[in-house]
């Protein structure tokens, strides 16, 4: 509301309501809504839609709160955002911002951010598998059964890279996807990071192991990554050995003629 008054004769417009606040949002403008970071002391904010139709907005104070302890009041002046790279941020540590418009009368409104938590460490992986039933070898060359599961208490699974490999005499090469660099996922719950796929229609080749790579990236988009042991596939049957006995001057010594294999003597008895 104004008020005008004359002082000396002179007409003065005096405003007596404060600002109308806006909202305030963690992290750069223009990009997701900050709910997790990794930095260790740099944080930005930006607001929008603070104003007065009478006295303008000539000035935002910025409150930081970490763990809802008032840290520090930085001004921006008119400008409706904030970095600051000067108070530490600790694992765990809650911060958030609570901006206070201040009109033409020095009057304020204040809104503050929902926050962002900050975590300093990379997911766990608890499971990494490329088959069901933990084996080096498997005769099907057309399915891969794929395992994995990483957790992080803090910020949650926020999406995986995955790649399948073979390696070949030594060499390594992706197999898998065969266009894309990697394929991304997310799980249903950051909180249960647990997945079990099925590749099909694959063509394998007998003699080449296959492994799974995966990137796990959490809410802070810190990344672990691991690969798992590899399954080779093997689709020939194994070999029964030949044994002849052949005539010997030594009745307890058995001769095995074993294809390949130099000759084995087994003393019996
Ligand atoms: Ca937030
Ligand atoms: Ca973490």
């Amino acid at each position: 509301m104004i008020i005008i008054c004359t002082v000396l004769g002179v007409p003065v417009f005096v405003d007596t309501t404060p600002p109308i606040a806006g909202i305030v949002l963690d992290g750069i403008r223009n990009t997701t809504e900050l709910k997790y970071s990794s930095e260790t002391v740099s944080k930005h904010a930006h607001w929008r839609d603070y104003y007065d139709t009478e006295s303008g907005i000539t000035n935002y104070k910025v409150h930081v709160y970490i763990n809802n302890e008032l840290k520090k009041t930085l001004e921006t002046g008119t400008f409706s955002e904030l970095e600051d790279h000067t108070i530490s941020m600790e694992h765990k540590d809650e911060v958030y911002f609570q901006v206070h418009g201040v009109n033409g009368a020095e009057l304020e409104a204040a809104a503050r951010s929902d926050g962002f938590m900050v975590d300093h460490t990379p997911p766990i992986m608890t499971e990494i598998s490329d088959n069901q039933h933990g084996n080096r070898y498997q005769a099907d060359k057309s399915n891969l059964n794929l395992k994995w599961d990483f957790l992080d208490s803090e910020s949650g699974i926020d999406m995986y890279r995955t790649v399948v490999y073979e390696h070949r005499h030594g060499i390594k090469n992706k197999y898998w996807p065969t266009t894309e660099r990697y394929n991304e996922t997310k799980p249903m719950n950051s909180f249960n990071g647990k997945m079990d796929c099925s590749l099909g229609n694959l063509n394998m080749e007998d003699g080449v192991t296959y492994s799974l790579h995966v990137t796990a990236f959490n809410g802070a988009l810190l990344a672990t990554a691991h690969e798992s042991a590899g399954i080779m596939i093997d689709t020939t049957p194994p070999t029964t050995p030949k044994v002849k006995i052949p005539q010997t001057n030594f009745p307890n010594v058995l001769q095995l003629i074993i294809p390949r294999y130099p000759l084995f003597i087994i003393k019996v008895g």
